[in-house]
């Protein structure tokens, strides 16, 4: 299936600069907003905000445009280059987005508390192999300088499995803007995206999964989940699986405290999106 984040443009980066500021960047302080969402290490640093207050870090609707933050003043040729690719006005936030050292942010679906939400895009500034993101049931590398449109209304995930800082910029505009119009130069024509393949995911597997329900507790409940996260990286279900899985894992302990925890996680992170079709692709006929 046609996948509905997209490669909207390329940034030309400068190599020189852009190692000053991601040099700058290493010293500057993350903020611990949506920490609930990440497995290892995955946080922002906010470059600009409503306020711009650095230490605000949820993203917020309102009326207007960014405010730089001291973060943000301190990287003058990202903000350059954000100047220079886009139209500013409608700008909501400014984010840097890092996961590292195996980290993740756990599979869902964004701007379910809010009246629209954002269009969101992503350029990756720093990545490598084993850098991967995911929409639904697709995984696939966003390369470096690569102008993304990420859909955060269906459910996704962003890994870095290998040690090392992924970073990618990411901004986000008023919902109503098309992705392209937030770009000065939007390019033409279909950019085909690196998709990762993966091994099969099959009955085995499956069924090696649902072997856990015995041993899951109300304390290793978040490990079980973080476990479930990776999964789909590696082999060709979805991102949404994982909630089927903890979901059927608790229903076979029978214990209605996993059971809820299941249900609030479910709902927190994907909200009513539908699973069922998604815990095992390409089911075998009967
Ligand atoms: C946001 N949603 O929309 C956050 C980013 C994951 C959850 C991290 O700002
Ligand atoms: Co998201």
């Amino acid at each position: 299936m046609k996948m509905k984040s997209h490669i909207i443009g390329f940034a030309d980066l400068d190599e020189r600069s852009l190692q000053r500021d991601l040099n700058d960047l290493s010293k500057m302080e993350y903020s611990s907003a949506y920490s609930e969402y990440k497995s290892g290490t995955w946080e922002s640093i906010i470059l600009a905000n409503r306020t711009g207050d650095f230490t605000n870090g949820m993203s917020e609707e309102y009326n207007g445009s960014a405010k730089m933050t001291t973060w943000g003043k301190n990287l003058p040729y990202l903000m350059d280059l954000v100047k220079q690719v886009f139209y500013t006005d409608e700008i909501k936030s400014i984010r840097i987005f890092k996961a590292a050292n195996k980290g993740l942010i756990i599979p869902h679906r964004d701007y379910m508390e809010f009246k629209k939400g954002f269009t969101r895009i992503h350029i990756p500034i720093q990545t490598f192999l084993g850098c991967l993101n995911s929409e639904l049931d697709t995984v696939y590398h966003m390369n470096k300088g690569e102008i993304w449109f990420v859909d955060g209304h269906v459910p996704h995930s962003g890994a870095c499995l290998n040690n090392g800082e992924r970073l990618h910029l990411a901004i986000d505009f008023n919902a109503s803007l098309n992705p392209s119009c937030c770009l000065k130069h939007p390019i033409c024509g279909y950019h085909k995206p690196l998709i990762i393949n993966r091994e099969e995911f099959n009955h085995y597997d499956r069924s090696s999964i649902l072997a856990l329900a015995p041993l899951l507790t109300e304390e290793n409940f978040k490990w079980i989940l973080h476990l479930l996260a990776q999964i789909h990286f590696h082999k060709n279900t979805s991102a949404q699986a994982m909630f089927q899985w903890i979901h059927e894992l608790a229903s076979i302990s029978g214990k209605s405290n996993l059971i809820n925890a299941a249900k609030l996680y479910r709902k927190k992170f994907i909200g009513n999106f539908d699973t069922r079709d998604y815990s095992l692709l390409h089911p075998l006929v009967a």
